[in-house]
């Protein structure tokens, strides 16, 4: 049985990962941050009890900024697999916190990796591992985007994920390891963090179609994205490891729609007209913007033989029809008389 260790297994591609490997027939490890309420909701279906003697999902207390705990967990965990989700990964609170976005995003890549480098030399396994880079390191430079495509990043969050990127190059040229960066665009689901665009238009959606909001307040319409599902991502994240050489893939969808396209998309689907309820607020602008990321996944079609299998209308309608049921529910409790939390803003 194959053995894998995830960090950031309890955000949106994690969760999907786990998922995956689960299904694959491996043990899976995952990193978890000790929060003072539980933040496990998208993994908790995986779960089972560790005692149970078929349990193959464990979780283990860590930090991207704790080189002593994820060295100990190496050890627990022994993995032939790492994949490094974990991240601050909100690119303006990135700019509210540059320098613990720096260290976790940068550093922290740096920091795992090295302990897996010591972890190989000890153990004699060899060990594969995953970084998850961004489009976002592309930020400024003309699309369509590619692996030959020089960086150019405009936030403190991307200029970390290139930092992650050349440690991840380094320590495969000088150590032989083997590390894959995964270059992925925009990928989104159900289960998509609210405070990310396309999330944060569903959800108020669903809200505003049975009554329970009546503004969506937003920054940038113009910005344009590939825009692609994660559950389709965490597949060519897998692949990568599978190869006989490590290297550097793009993943997208090789489209790009604007968030305009977005909403007109989405609030079409429920019959709504999206400029009777969107507002500009100027809190969400960045003080650097990526204007158009769109991806040339050529290279992961033919090597990986990977294509992504979700439309961007299939994914729009996953989200809006997740998110319509989600409000029922709200409603529910609302007219019984409960309060729900407030629309995300962010
Ligand atoms: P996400 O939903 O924000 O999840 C991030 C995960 O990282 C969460 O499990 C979070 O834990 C964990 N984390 C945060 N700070 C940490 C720290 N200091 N130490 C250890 N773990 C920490 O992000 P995602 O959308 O799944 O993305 C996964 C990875 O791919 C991230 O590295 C992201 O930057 C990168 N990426 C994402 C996209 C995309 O479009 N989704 C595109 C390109 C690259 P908590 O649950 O405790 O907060
Ligand atoms: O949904 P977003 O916050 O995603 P962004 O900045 O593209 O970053 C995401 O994708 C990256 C891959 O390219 C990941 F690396 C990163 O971790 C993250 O997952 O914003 C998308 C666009 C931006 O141009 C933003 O300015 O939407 C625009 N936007 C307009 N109004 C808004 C809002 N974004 C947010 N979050 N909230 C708004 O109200």
């Amino acid at each position: 049985m194959k053995r894998a260790l995830i960090t950031g297994i309890t955000g949106q591609d994690g969760s999907y990962l786990a998922e995956f490997l689960l299904e694959k027939g491996y043990e899976v490890h995952g990193i978890i941050r000790r929060a003072s309420s539980f933040n496990t909701s998208r993994i908790d279906h995986l779960y089972t009890d560790p005692h149970e003697k078929d349990a193959r999902l464990f979780l283990h207390y860590g930090d991207l900024a704790d080189s002593s705990g994820l060295r100990r967990i190496l050890g627990k965990a022994k993995p032939d697999e790492v994949y490094n989700l974990g991240a601050q990964s909100h690119v303006r609170v990135s700019f509210d916190q540059p320098e613990y976005t720096g260290d976790v995003v940068g550093t922290g890549t740096l920091r795992l990796l090295d302990a897996v480098r010591d972890y190989i030399d000890e153990s004699g396994k060899e060990v594969r591992v995953y970084q998850a880079g961004s489009s976002e390191m592309f930020g400024a430079a003309n699309p369509p985007q590619s692996e030959a495509t020089e960086f150019y990043p405009r936030s403190p969050y991307a200029v970390g994920k290139v930092a992650g990127y050349w440690y991840c190059v380094n320590y495969r040229e000088a150590y032989d390891m083997f590390v894959a960066n995964g270059i992925l665009f925009n990928h989104e689901s159900p289960r998509r963090g609210e405070t990310f665009v396309t999330r944060k238009i569903t959800r108020a959606l669903g809200r505003i179609k049975l009554g329970l909001q009546d503004k969506l307040f937003l920054g940038n319409l113009d910005a344009k994205r590939d825009w692609g599902f994660a559950g389709d991502y965490v597949e060519a994240m897998w692949l990568m490891l599978q190869q006989d050489k490590p290297d550097d893939y793009v993943v997208a969808t090789g489209e790009a729609y604007s968030v305009r396209e977005f909403l007109e998309e989405a609030f079409s689907i429920v019959g709504l007209d999206w400029e009777k309820y969107v507002e500009f607020d100027p809190r969400y602008l960045r003080p650097t913007e990526v204007d158009f990321l769109l991806g040339d996944p050529a290279k992961a079609e033919k090597m990986l033989n990977w294509k992504p299998k979700t439309s961007f209308k299939q994914l729009v309608t996953m989200m809006v029809e997740h998110d319509l049921e989600l409000a029922q529910k709200e409603k529910t409790l609302v007219d019984a008389g409960h309060d729900i939390p407030p629309s995300m803003n962010d």
